[in-house]
């Protein structure tokens, strides 16, 4: 293993390694272990210099990296709090059981927090301070799967009652129940943070507490000592988003930064790693990535063993197993134990002579051992410079015997029998008689016990409750109908992109007196891409640690300008990473209460597609704010292909609930949704976020034609009715974002050469219009004796004659979720299938969505309904210049 230390170098005699130790020992005697750390730094460059080739290695023994000489007292009634542990246990247990003999299979997790019990009882009792008005509080992000045991403290603590108990995972049961994990959408008043979905959770409480320096940083809230605490399961470590972020905490110097990391050796299927060493792994990565990293591997029974150990055999020892062989010592007996363990050495089974067998089995473990942990939690809290994770060495199922201690099974236990409830009640030592005690009740002690007193005392000495959420800003006020009102008058025939418009009105909302200062603009290294760099100079590129270089381009009007109360969050490459500060960002209304407003512009393919499940928890947590898909459309992004060219993202917005999603084609369009955005959001408190395309294709951005503000909100109304409303062929044209250019022509074309009159809508959101269909369809059926309700998109269309034609640069099933609503028969052309690396005349033609593609889908609308004749269309198909044996764009 790497982490071996060898006690006898080749050739070396004992006594000259022993005065080497001595030495360091005595350095560390008279000066402490910063001269000691030199001196060895030392004497690694000299040996280096030297010729010695000394192995990389980060790192350090098996063994508890706190000694017990550094150990601080442990400040709380160690018995008490046991108790209390106890009661919490059997009340999360209780819950999962009973909920399972009510609803077999409604499944639940007893392991989990059982064996983390001791880590969230000692931060309970001794950490996580609460939000007050006085205080921000310290955030935390509790592992999903324990939830159980945080429920079960909540009934301890008066805030949940018994019946919420006795409902948990059926939250549709009268009186309401619980969620089975952290979900802010469901249980607004007490969770925070989703975390279920594993590897999520470390990367936001990494962007979280980076966030928060940033708002202290620009001085929207005071510097305090808050931490920002990460509960998560060894298992979790291995998705990449959990470790993905980690040298950003380290380079942003996250002191508020505190991971635990539960390190039960298993996973659900069985150990995360068998044949190797989780805790030894994750300290490598952590220390490489420069972190303070704490193990807490043993507990208070070892010390003793450990002190009579001068020869340094038993941490030698601990390094040799691997987790598979630990995972078999939890589940054996103490003389196992004897032989497997300390067996290898005589010198260790000395060391163990005087303890019984049934001592070698309770030796603890560090994870369990309230002393070790409140030890590791101080010194995180108390350490500078870099950000912390404490690697706490438990028993998965810690508790449950038979029924699944250390077991592989463990995780999936949700059913005890008899023996095995009592089993518990015993160890646990809950006051239930053996009668009773198979009921599995849930006991509360006394409001006036020793227990629920104690408890009660620590959180308010610790400012109050702990998960609790609630929403502390104040709505804004303004109406800022000035801010957007010049947006309303297009651009004058200057041709301008949707991207350019929005920046215009980024650039103006950030002078703005009332929202400037909230804006939080968020570039994955594409600010240029989107014309954003002028924005460096004028707001600042958000840095910690200002600007130490002077940049190259210092010169120039739009030079890169880092400060230190920069505004914008230029991420680099990690959409994941700008999600969780737009995610950190949005939800500050709650967190700290301040309004701060997101707008995270992006690569539009690299959004829902690759980050959905990040944008599915910014839904769960009430996110407010706006997402940009830049560069966005199938056709419009010309040259990129088949990666980047994005016409998905609309159709892979429609499950999220919350999230409104536009593709609007003008700059008026853009500056409605934003309004009224801002004011939804911030002024009337609604939990929605939104997600707007915006296109880098340059067009002459019209004025707004009269008040259609309602209809782009709804998402649809009438741009551009026909010249000639009088005409025997009629057409209604539906178009979005800059394929609405593409219908404009077509309704040109059609009216020039083939007499069709054509009025042309302007789509802006087929989702909100499949919403409100689907909306009033339910209403309709569940209140047959009442005037039937009549969906928006029916409504717009009563009077509107002709055939129907849509045109999207996305999938053709957005045009076709809101067809039944529709008084005729709709075509729908869009862009399924892969990109390719063209121009955009090109891709349009490909993807058969340009104007002689809408012409055509006309004339043959017309056609069907034996309006015009076959003749007609052919020759139209051959006037158009189309190629009718082309390959088709959906499977080519
Ligand atoms: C992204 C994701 N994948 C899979 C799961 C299903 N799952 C839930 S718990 C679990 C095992 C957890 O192991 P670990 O992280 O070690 O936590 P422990 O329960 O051991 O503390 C799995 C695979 C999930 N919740 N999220
Ligand atoms: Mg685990």
């Amino acid at each position: 293993m790497d982490n071996e230390i060898s006690t006898q170098p080749h050739g070396m005699e004992d006594v000259e390694i022993q005065e080497w130790l001595e030495s360091l020992d005595s350095v560390l005697e008279s000066s402490g272990p910063e001269v000691a750390a030199e001196i060895l730094e030392r004497l690694r460059a000299h040996a280096t210099v030297n010729g010695i080739d000394l192995p990389f290695s980060a790192n350090t023994p098996y063994a508890n990296t706190i000694p017990v000489r550094l150990q601080p007292l442990f400040p709380g009634d160690q018995e008490l709090e046991r108790r209390i542990k106890s009661l919490i246990r059997w009340n999360a247990l209780a819950m999962v059981v009973r909920a399972n003999r009510v609803e077999h299979n409604i499944g639940g997790h007893i392991s989990t927090y059982a064996s983390a019990a001791t880590l969230y009882e000692v931060g309970f009792n001794h950490f996580f301070r609460a939000r007050s008005d006085e205080f921000e509080g310290d955030t935390v992000y509790f592992q999903g799967h324990a939830s159980p045991g945080m429920y079960a403290r909540a009934f301890l603590e008066g805030r949940l009652s018994g019946q919420k108990l006795e409902n948990f995972r059926r939250e549709l049961k009268p009186g309401g129940g619980l969620s089975s994990y952290p979900h802010p959408w469901l249980m607004p008043d007490f969770w925070e943070f989703p975390t279920v979905s594993m590897g999520l959770s470390p990367l936001m409480a990494i962007y979280q507490a980076r966030f928060n320096r940033y708002l202290e940083d620009r001085g929207m809230k005071p510097a305090t000592d808050a931490k920002v605490w990460a509960f998560l399961g060894d298992g979790e470590t291995d998705e990449p988003e959990s470790l993905g972020a980690i040298t950003l905490a380290s380079r942003e110097k996250l002191d508020n930064l505190i991971f635990v990391v539960n390190c039960n050796l298993q996973r659900l299927d069985g150990p995360v790693r068998g044949n190797g060493q989780i805790i030894q792994e994750l300290e490598s990565a952590f220390r490489g990535a420069r972190w303070n990293v704490i193990k807490v591997l043993w507990g208070s029974e070892w010390d003793p063993i450990f002190e009579r150990d001068t020869e340094g055999l038993l941490v030698k020892r601990m390094g040799e197993l691997v987790d598979g062989e630990y995972q078999k010592l939890v589940v054996s007996s103490g003389a196992y134990v004897r032989e497997h363990f300390f067996g290898s050495d005589p010198r260790l089974l000395q060391l163990v002579e005087p303890l019984p067998d049934e001592a070698l089995r309770r030796l603890r473990l560090g994870g369990h051992d309230p002393r070790k942990v409140y030890a590791a939690y101080k010194a995180a809290v108390d350490h500078k410079g870099s950000p912390t994770v404490i690697l706490a060495r438990t028993i998965k199922g810690y508790g449950l015997g038979e029924a699944g201690e250390g077991k592989n099974v463990t995780h999936q236990q949700k059913k005890l029998n008899e023996d095995e409830l009592r089993e518990f009640r015993s160890r646990f030592g809950i006051p239930l008689n053996d009668v009773d005690c198979v009921e599995v009740p849930f006991y509360r002690p006394a409001e006036d016990s020793v227990e629920i007193q104690y408890l009660r005392a620590r959180r308010e000495a610790l400012g109050g409750y702990v998960p609790k959420r609630s929403v502390r800003s104040k709505p804004l006020v303004a109406d800022h109908d000035d801010l957007f009102k010049e947006f309303h008058e297009g651009s004058d025939g200057r041709e301008v992109s949707t991207t350019m418009a929005f920046v215009g009105m980024l650039r103006k909302m950030l002078k703005d007196t009332e929202i400037g200062k909230l804006i939080v603009p968020i570039v994955p290294d594409e600010a240029r891409t989107f014309g954003m760099e002028s924005l460096f100079r004028t707001v600042g590129i958000y840095s910690s640690v200002g600007q130490r270089y002077e940049p190259v381009d210092v010169n120039t009007l739009l030079y890169y300008k880092e400060a230190k109360n920069g505004q914008i969050l230029e991420e680099g490459i990690t959409e994941a990473g700008s999600m969780a500060s737009c995610i950190a960002a949005g939800t500050a209304y709650a967190t700290h209460g301040i309004n701060t407003i997101p707008f995270f512009i992006y690569y539009s393919m690299f959004g829902f597609q690759r980050i959905a499940d990040f944008i599915w928890a910014a839904a769960d947590m009430r996110m407010r704010g706006f997402l940009l898909g830049g560069t966005s459309g199938r056709t419009t992004l010309g040259g990129e292909g088949l990666q980047h060219q994005d016409g998905n993202s609309h159709v892979l917005a429609l499950p999220v609930p919350n999230v409104k999603a536009y593709d609007p084609a003008f700059a008026y369009e853009i500056a409605v949704i934003i309004q009224d955005g801002i004011h939804r959001m911030y002024k009337d408190g609604e939990s929605v976020f939104y997600y707007i395309t915006v296109m880098n294709e340059p067009y002459a951005m019209p004025p707004m034609p009269g008040d259609v503000k309602d209809g782009i909100l709804r998402g649809m109304y009438r741009f551009r009715p026909a010249a000639n409303g009088k005409a025997k062929l009629r057409a209604q044209l539906f178009g979005s974002g800059a394929i609405l250019n593409e219908v404009l022509h077509a309704q040109e074309i059609l009216e020039s050469k083939y007499g069709v009159a054509a009025d042309v809508w302007s789509v802006t959101s087929y989702k909100e219009l499949y919403n409100e269909g689907i909306e009033s369809e339910r209403w309709n059926r569940l209140h047959p004796g009442e005037k039937a309700r009549v969906p928006y998109a029916t409504k717009c269309l009563a009077d509107a004659p002709g055939v129907l034609v849509a045109a999207s640069d996305y999938l053709k099933t957005l045009p076709n979720m809101i067809s039944k609503w529709m008084p005729r028969r709709l075509a729908s052309l869009g862009t399924d299938g892969f990109g390719r690396s063209e121009g955009r005349a090109s891709l349009r033609e490909f993807f058969e969505v340009d104007s002689r593609f809408i012409t055509l889908a006309t004339l043959h609308e017309l056609f069907v309904d034996g309006k015009i004749e076959r003749s007609v269309l052919e020759k139209a198909i051959k006037d158009l210049g189309i190629n009718a044996d082309k390959p088709n764009p959906v499977i080519s």
